[in-house]
């Protein structure tokens, strides 16, 4: 049973992964044994975030793309691709919130928001991909979030975007199952994030988030990191179009 859940000699690229949810995804896939292999777009927070990680004796490098770049997705995976032979295990973590009365949602915004949070797991994933296909095996774990399921106001394009990525992970496991490459999601409830800060800072808002979850408390970063271990490792070698919420049993109830 321990080895189940080993990644050791497994290879995690995880996007968006400087800081925040996507830095403690990480962080717990190289607890588990994998080589990290992070991503950002700011130099200074991906380099602070490798040596914090190196620091705490995890095997860790940085690999700079935009996400929403499919021709800087390319050269980022192969200038992986000189140190490793492969990526066994894909979390698309990158991601944006820009909130906005729908009424009033500027177009551009939008634009923005779907293509940093739908439409770059698609094109990380269509790239990471054919390596996977062609060895057989593979771990997607894409980012959903409690806004797959329901809405709340002010936050259409997330939620639109993040209901795509619900069912874009469906799509790539019914594609890409055949290939023995398992693709799930994670949805997170309301985390204690800088994303959130401002949501934390409001005290109406933060009395709600812990009233309406049975928990009675925001997640916090290490909360994702057995889902996040689990969804990686042997031990979820059949589950596979599963988005697994990690909410505090937000989604549980009314
Ligand atoms: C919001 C929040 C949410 C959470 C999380 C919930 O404005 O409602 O930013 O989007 O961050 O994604 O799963």
């Amino acid at each position: 049973m321990r080895g189940l859940f080993d990644l050791t000699g497994k290879v995690a690229l995880v996007t968006g992964s400087s800081r925040g949810l996507g830095k403690s995804l990480a962080e717990g896939l190289g607890e588990a044994g994998a080589t990290l292999i992070l991503n950002g777009t700011n130099p200074d927070n991906l380099n602070r975030a490798v040596s914090d990680l190196r620091a705490r004796g995890l095997a860790a490098q940085g690999v700079l793309f935009d996400v929403t770049q499919p021709d800087q997705i390319r050269a980022g995976l192969d200038e992986i691709c000189k140190d490793h032979d492969a990526i066994d295990i894909l979390v698309n973590n990158a991601g944006i919130q820009i909130r906005h009365p729908a009424i009033e949602f500027p177009f551009e915004d939008w634009d923005r928001m779907i293509r940093a949070d739908l439409s770059s797991i698609f094109y990380v994933s269509r790239q990471v991909a054919p390596g996977m296909i062609e060895r057989r095996s593979g771990k997607i774990i894409n980012i959903c979030s409690l806004l797959s399921e329901v809405a709340r106001p002010t936050v259409s394009a997330y939620t639109a975007a993040k209901g795509g990525v619900k069912l874009l992970t469906k799509s790539m496991a019914v594609e890409w199952g055949p290939c023995n490459i398992q693709c799930n999601g994670i949805g997170p409830g309301y985390f204690d994030t800088e994303m959130n800060r401002a949501l934390i800072d409001n005290p109406e808002f933060n009395a709600w988030v812990c009233k309406r979850t049975p928990l009675g408390r925001w997640g916090e970063p290490k909360d994702l990191k057995g889902p996040v271990v689990f969804l990686a490792s042997s031990a979820s070698d059949y589950v596979n179009g599963h988005i697994l919420y990690i909410d505090g049993g937000l989604l549980a109830g009314i």
